[in-house]
């Protein structure tokens, strides 16, 4: 399942008691104090991961606490340290405040770690309180306590290029044609539930990641169909794709479905627009189409060399397409080198 929210309480663990104890060997008599120090609690830390996709390991197990530190013992004896606790979330996860909703941290690279709760210090052995007047201390200190917080976990997926279009427009089969992922594709709207990935490879051996995101109807924004929940796993995203298809029988305008998704996109986010962007205009291999497609073009007020005629059903104009995205997104980035790792094995 794929989760991209969840609220966890997260306390670290508490640190161990130092305690009092006395050094008792035969003929040694009075041999002095011999408490050991509590050990430190446990810290929880979050680390991105690659190979995580989804919070979905946190839906339901949403407290979470370290362990704590053992007590110190006898003979001088060190409590043993709690556990740190490493919590493994998808790259693009932010850590937000549960309550003021404020940013806290963003992880975004392979490996990034962040120690969100840190655990108590353990407290001292009466060994430790031992001066010249004082032999025989009756002192321990207590461990202190590990941090707690409540959080809430956002994925926002990074990927190089996003898809948008509506409902049944060929996201997904495009998705299949540029990077050979098998994702679910069927004759009817919302076939996809959640974003899909894939990786695209060029000639260079240079690869972006790419994101089908479900579609997207009008008033979206007033949460009708999936709503614009989804948007979000595209707003990091360096360019967009707009796939429209044209559908002669279904007396509708591709046009105004173009428009529509960029409004959708602004009502969003303003600054989706500012994204570079093609639009793909999709299922040309169908019949009646020509008619549509020109109407589009004349009335296409963005630069041409934009607009790509394709049938990502039969891989036509794809290449073109990928052309284009290559050369807006030259450099292959470290993070889809990762995600190219994992989504290979996955
Ligand atoms: N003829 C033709 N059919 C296509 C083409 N691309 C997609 N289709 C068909 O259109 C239907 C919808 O395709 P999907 O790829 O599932 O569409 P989607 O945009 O991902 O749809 P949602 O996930 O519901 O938003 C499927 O039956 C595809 O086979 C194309 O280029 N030509
Ligand atoms: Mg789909």
């Amino acid at each position: 399942m794929f989760v991209d929210q969840v609220t966890l309480q997260l306390s670290a663990g508490k640190g161990g008691d130092g305690v009092i104890a006395w050094r008792r060997e035969k003929y040694i008599p009075k041999g002095g104090p011999a408490g050991g120090d509590g050990g430190h609690g446990g810290s929880i830390i979050l680390e991105a991961d690659p190979q995580v996709h989804s919070l979905e390991a946190y839906r339901n197990h949403r407290i979470i606490k370290a362990q704590n530190g053992q007590p110190g013992g006898g003979n001088n004896r060190t409590g043993k340290n709690g556990t740190d606790l490493l919590l493994k979330v998808p790259m693009g996860t932010l850590v937000k405040d549960s309550i003021t909703k404020e940013v806290l941290y963003d992880l975004t690279e392979e490996g990034q770690r962040w120690q969100i709760c840190s655990g108590g210090k353990g407290g001292k052995g009466n060994s430790r309180f031992k001066t010249s007047t004082n032999q025989a201390p009756f002192i321990c200190t207590p461990g202190t306590a590990g941090s707690e917080c409540e959080v809430e976990l956002e994925l926002k997926l990074i990927a190089d290029v996003g898809f948008v279009g509506m409902p049944n427009a060929g996201k997904s089969t495009l998705i299949k044609e540029l990077a050979h992922i098998q994702v679910k594709i069927a004759p009817y709207p919302f076939t996809t539930l959640k974003p899909n990935l894939g990786i695209v490879e060029f000639d260079d051996y240079s690869r972006l990641l790419l994101a089908d995101i479900p579609g997207i109807i009008k008033e979206a924004h007033t949460d009708k169909g999936l709503g614009l929940a989804f948007l979000k796993h595209i707003e990091r995203t360096s360019a967009l794709i707009y796939v429209i298809e044209m559908a002669p029988w279904q007396d509708r305008d591709p046009y105004e479905e173009f428009l529509m998704l960029r409004e959708e996109l602004k009502a969003y986010n303003p600054t989706m627009l500012e994204k570079p962007f093609f639009v793909a205009i999709n299922k040309i291999d169908q019949e009646e189409t020509e008619a549509l497609i020109q109407s589009f073009k004349d009335r296409y007020p963005f630069d041409p060399a934009t607009l790509f005629e394709i049938s990502a059903l039969q891989g036509l104009g794809t290449e073109e397409l990928k052309r284009a995205i290559r050369s807006t997104l030259v450099s292959k980035t470290a993070k889809t080198l990762h995600m190219e790792a994992t989504l290979s094995r996955s």
